[in-house]
């Protein structure tokens, strides 16, 4: 059985990563505002997958037999309304969640709780490809300098994202 507290830092981890979510959501939202119905596409995956990461996490506290707390989350504020804002937004947030599952691993280690080390090494290698593609897509903003229409093909391009998790949550299971 997994102790408290490991478990209820899994349970905050599981807010965080729900936050994540609808703060991506907020951004969809404001980006077909804009008329970038491609990046708000992209960013609604990415909502997928941030709901996606916190239910990993509760199927696997209700395997060890521990409860998921399901959290409230709050209104997430977003002021940012431009593409490069918003998405350097993205990348210092993912580097916060980054910060924050290395701490949950620490925490596994000097618990020596060995099922949830394993478990937070899928997360890190996760965070690697949530900040890798913020810093693409920032790059190529960079080299975009400020082209509405290299803006515009940027948004048709990753409008083409598919979901690469499943979608229905009660899937989850090992291999995921
Ligand atoms: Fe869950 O990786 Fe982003 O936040």
């Amino acid at each position: 059985m997994i102790s408290k507290k490991v478990a209820d830092r899994i349970n905050l981890q599981i807010e965080r990563e729900m936050e994540s979510a609808f703060l991506y959501l907020a951004m969809a939202s404001r980006m077909t505002d804009e008329g970038y119905e491609g990046l708000a596409a992209w960013l609604t995956i990415q909502y997928h997958e941030e709901m996606f990461h916190a239910m990993k996490f509760a199927r696997y506290l209700q395997d060890r037999d521990a409860s998921f707390e399901v959290p409230g989350i709050p209104k997430q504020e977003l002021k940012e309304s431009s593409v490069k804002a918003v998405f350097e937004r993205v990348l210092a947030h993912e580097q916060k969640v980054t910060a924050s599952i290395n701490e949950l691993y620490e925490l596994a280690l000097a618990e020596k709780d060995y099922p949830t080390q394993v478990l937070c090494q899928w997360y890190i290698n996760e965070q690697v490809e949530e900040e890798k593609n913020a810093e693409e897509i920032l790059r190529n903003l960079a080299l975009l300098g400020d082209s509405k229409q290299g803006t515009f093909m940027l948004n048709i391009e990753l409008g083409k994202r598919k979901p690469s998790i499943p979608l229905d949550f009660t899937e989850i299971g090992e291999n995921d």
